[in-house]
């Protein structure tokens, strides 16, 4: 039987990574096989293309159409050679970012189009789909004042407060229109208390 594609999305700080362990822990105590990954990144290709994109370049600054191109290369390389074959063997897979984000970031954040997105993303990942995301949502100053308090910034980090608010709010917007498929969890919440309304969607999940 093939395993369950489950992603996390949110703004930086958002406690992704903190609840992905507990996600794992969760699903390997029913007796699941899980596989834990982060985009960009996850195979040895796309983690060279993450630091591409997360490492500041003073001298050749990444354009917005070759991080958005460097995104779903990632991706593609991700899903093709490592998703698919674990959903395939009955892994369950759980992605620190996905798709969504390039929807957030590229999209609401650049101002890229969606039928720029789009066309790229048919190429890299035609009609793959996450089974379920999580969206961790906080207010982006609170979410830059823990990502602040783990050290340096990144070149994401480094964009202005309303590049931050066009994210969320295009992830809310989106999460609006898909709501079987987008799970809006409030991330301001203790980390105890969003991992119960987790694990409350997981339960119903895996009893369909
Ligand atoms: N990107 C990515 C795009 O632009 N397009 C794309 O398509 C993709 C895939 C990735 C960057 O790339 C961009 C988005 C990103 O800017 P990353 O380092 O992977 O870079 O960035 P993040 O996913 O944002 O990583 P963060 O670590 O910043 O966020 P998390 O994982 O959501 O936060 P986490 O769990 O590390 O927690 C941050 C701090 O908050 C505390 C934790 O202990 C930690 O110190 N915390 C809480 N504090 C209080 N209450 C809670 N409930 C807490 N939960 C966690």
């Amino acid at each position: 039987m093939s395993g369950f594609f489950i992603t996390l999305e949110g703004g930086e700080g958002a406690g992704k990574s903190t609840q992905i362990p507990r996600i794992k822990d969760f699903l390997e105590h029913t007796g699941r096989k899980v596989l834990c990954l982060r985009e960009p990144g996850g195979t040895p290709v796309a983690e060279k293309i993450r630091d591409i994109l997360k490492t500041p370049d003073a001298m050749d600054r990444l354009c917005d159409k070759t991080e958005l191109l460097l995104m779903y290369a990632a991706r593609a390389q991700l899903v093709e050679t490592l998703i698919k074959p674990k959903l395939a063997e009955g892994f369950d897979i759980i992605c620190d970012r996905h798709d969504l984000s390039t929807l957030a970031y590229q999209g609401g954040g650049r101002g890229m189009s969606n039928a720029d997105i789009a066309a790229v993303r048919g190429v890299a990942l035609g009609t793959f789909r996450p089974d379920l995301t999580f969206l961790l949502d906080l207010d982006p100053l609170e979410g830059m004042k823990r990502a602040r308090s783990r050290g340096s910034l990144d070149r994401f980090e480094r964009s202005e407060a309303s590049f931050f608010e066009r994210v969320r709010a295009t992830y809310l917007a989106y999460a609006a229109k898909h709501p079987q498929e987008v799970k809006v969890i409030d991330a301001a919440q203790t980390e105890d208390l969003v991992f119960s309304e987790i694990r409350k969607a997981l339960e119903m999940l895996y009893a369909v």
